[in-house]
């Protein structure tokens, strides 16, 4: 891995999250040694003391570093996970959600940086904000594949954003699950809760939520929510041998998979989104650079090169 810098992603500097990018070693036959940029982002919460929990400060980090990731032809997939073990007590986490200490009336708030660590992001005095739905949202209609890797607890927020993910790799001895939203007088509406319906059944989503137990990453794997379950060892390289897989496939082909995947769950916004992918590689067609010279030569355009397929 190599760290992308602030240059790189636009900074200012990261404090809540890491970002990393995968590199392959290379060595020529005369021994100089250099390195090569793979397809594969690592994104990873940086609040172990607290299981990850996000503050708006991560969630504006996390939403820089995730719209880099995806602004960047050269990315294919994102392995979103959470950075570990805690210093204070050895806990794995994936994501804890919501920063409870910082939950105000309306929202989660900025803090001073005195009370809550030093980030780029504190801005005092704005109002609250639940923008990590709009990272959920960007995680769902980039054209490139999102991986959380669930390397410890997935509660609340945390769990949500493993459901939104196309897909989960657990680690079988430290991933653990909860919805812990109803304990804390939260609820994800949306996809935290929706779209789990659709990946584990109706009685199983309400459980889920309802009840709010801890469930582990075999439960998981068995109700259809991750789809591998390995040692915690081998997380990340299962990850990474799963980003190279989809690598070898076409982008276009996954792009269009996912958007396809989405249709029909995110209605008229999923039309648009896989309707706006068609329309720009219709724009690759000489019929649609006629439509475009014509205008701009100001004449009537000429279709009759052009069959009306059957
Ligand atoms: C994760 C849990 C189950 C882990 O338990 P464990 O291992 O016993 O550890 P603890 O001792 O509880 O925790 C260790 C230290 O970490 C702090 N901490 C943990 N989670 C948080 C947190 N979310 N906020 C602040 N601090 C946290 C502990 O306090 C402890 O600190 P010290 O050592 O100082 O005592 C367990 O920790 C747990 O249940 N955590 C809370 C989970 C939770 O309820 N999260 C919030 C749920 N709600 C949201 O996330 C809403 C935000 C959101 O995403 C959203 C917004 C709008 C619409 C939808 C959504 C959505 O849900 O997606």
């Amino acid at each position: 891995w190599r760290e992308v810098p602030a240059a790189e992603h636009g900074g200012p500097a990261l404090s809540d999250i890491t970002y990393h990018r995968a590199v392959e070693r290379i060595e020529s036959a005369d021994g100089e040694r250099t390195e090569r940029d793979l397809p594969t982002v690592r994104i990873a919460f940086d609040r172990p003391e607290v299981r990850n929990a996000f503050r708006p400060g991560t969630v504006d980090e996390l939403y820089r570093a995730l719209d880099h990731a995806r602004l960047d032809t050269g990315v294919g997939v994102i392995l979103l996970t959470g950075n570990g073990p805690s210093p204070k007590d050895g806990g794995h986490s994936f994501c804890s959600g919501g920063d409870q200490r910082i939950r105000g009336r309306a929202g989660y708030e900025y803090a001073d940086a005195e009370d809550y660590g030093e980030t780029a992001q504190v801005r005092t005095g704005s109002s609250g904000r639940l923008h990590i739905l709009e990272v959920q949202r960007l995680m769902r209609t980039m054209g490139k594949v999102v991986i959380a890797m669930v390397s410890g607890w997935a509660a609340g927020g945390g769990h949500s954003l493993h459901v939104v993910a196309d897909l989960s790799i657990a680690s079988r001895q430290h991933a653990r699950f909860m919805q812990t939203d109803a304990d804390v007088g939260s609820f994800d509406g949306g996809y935290g809760s929706a779209y789990l319906a659709k990946q584990v059944g109706q009685k199983r989503a309400r459980e889920i939520f309802f009840l709010a137990e801890e469930y582990s990453a075999q439960d998981a794997y068995d109700w259809g929510a991750v789809n591998r379950v390995v040692d915690h060892a081998q997380l990340e390289d299962a990850a990474l041998a799963m980003a190279a897989r989809i690598a070898t496939k076409s982008p276009q082909a996954i792009r269009m998979l996912k958007f396809a995947f989405n249709l029909a769950d995110d209605g008229l916004m999923g039309q648009q989104v896989f309707a706006g992918e068609a329309t720009r590689l219709a724009y690759m067609t000489d019929e649609a650079a006629e439509g475009r010279d014509a205008f701009l030569e100001k004449r009537d355009p000429d279709w009759s090169a052009f069959p009306h397929p059957q």
